[in-house]
């Protein structure tokens, strides 16, 4: 994938229309940067802009469209995370904001699981002050120095596991293709892989702790929740998409609860299966950690 800027009037022009979009900014009054979003074989994906909206405080607007032929791809991702790095590191600008209509349910989508959330008030009033309409959208924000590439996992762990992004290459109309390898990416080997499946809906498994297995587990496929409990909190995450892996490396309690039928549990571990390594009584459990 690549990011090319446009600076040509009749070309930039020529993209907005490609994608199909409306667009309500003046590309005459602005002084904005416009990019092409490319794929490998150079074809025209969609675009990004953005306005400068004020240089002096270090604001902008960014804007973003991709045809819908390449929607959930991972190209607008790509575009987004390239545009706002670029900006951030050849300019002063500080904070930068994006704006979605309320019923853009696909647009809201799309910036939530990537774990942006809507602006704050400390910020609302600086956007309020530079547009019009504020209301009738949604407003996102990110600021230089944000984890931004990886927000959506920065704040996320849960009962003290890792969430991390699997790597993942996305095929033009013929999936995704998702690895990790042991040692590298993980901070274990893995000597054993297991997973679970045809499980009923509504049926829950687990209910038990390992006292030395290291594990990564993942959902390919369907919609589990998972319920993690250390000696601090219970909490659960939903996994449904095949880029996010949990990694369980301390005694937790885990419970599992498969929310679709023929949903699929895939589970990396370090160590081959030693029935002497589970906890699976509950107190004996909260002993074990000191609880
Ligand atoms: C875990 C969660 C996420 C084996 O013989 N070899 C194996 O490698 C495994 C994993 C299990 N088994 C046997 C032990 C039991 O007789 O398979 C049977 C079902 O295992 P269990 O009831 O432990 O399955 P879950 O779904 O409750 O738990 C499994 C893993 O066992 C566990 O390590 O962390 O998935």
């Amino acid at each position: 994938m690549l990011l090319k800027e446009i600076t040509k009037k009749e070309e930039i022009n020529k993209s907005i229309e490609d994608t199909n979009t409306s667009v309500d900014f003046s590309l005459d009054n602005s002084d904005y940067k416009f990019y092409q979003i490319l794929s490998d074989e150079s074809k025209y994906i969609g675009y990004t802009c953005l306005n400068m909206v004020d240089k002096k405080e270090g604001l902008a607007e960014f804007k973003i469209a991709v045809k819908n032929l390449y929607k959930t791809k991972g190209y607008a991702w790509f575009g987004m995370i390239e545009t706002l790095d670029r900006t951030f590191k050849d300019s002063n600008i500080e904070k930068i904001y994006w704006r979605v209509k309320h019923d853009n349910k696909e647009a809201i989508r799309f910036f939530k699981k990537h774990g942006f959330i809507e602006v704050g008030e400390d910020i609302s009033l600086d956007i309020k002050n530079k547009v019009d309409n504020y209301g009738d959208y949604i407003w996102f924000v990110v600021l230089k120095g944000d984890d931004y590439s990886n927000i959506a996992l920065s704040k996320k762990t849960i009962a003290g596991c890792k969430i991390i992004k699997i790597k993942t290459i996305p095929t033009i109309e013929a999936g995704e293709l998702s690895f990790f390898e042991g040692n590298h990416d993980l901070d274990f080997d893995i000597k054993r892989i297991y997973y679970i499946s045809k499980v009923p809906e509504g049926v829950r498994r687990g209910f038990h702790a390992h006292k030395n297995l290291k594990q990564i587990l993942f959902c390919p496929y369907g919609k589990i929740q998972l319920v993690l409990e250390n000696g601090e909190t219970r909490e659960e995450i939903t996994l449904s998409d095949p880029s996010i892996g949990v990694v369980i490396d301390k005694p937790t309690w885990r419970e599992m609860l498969w929310l679709e039928k023929d949903s699929v549990l895939v589970v990396g571990a370090s160590e081959y299966y030693d029935v002497d390594d589970y906890i699976r009584d509950y107190d004996e459990f909260k002993k074990y950690i000191g609880k």
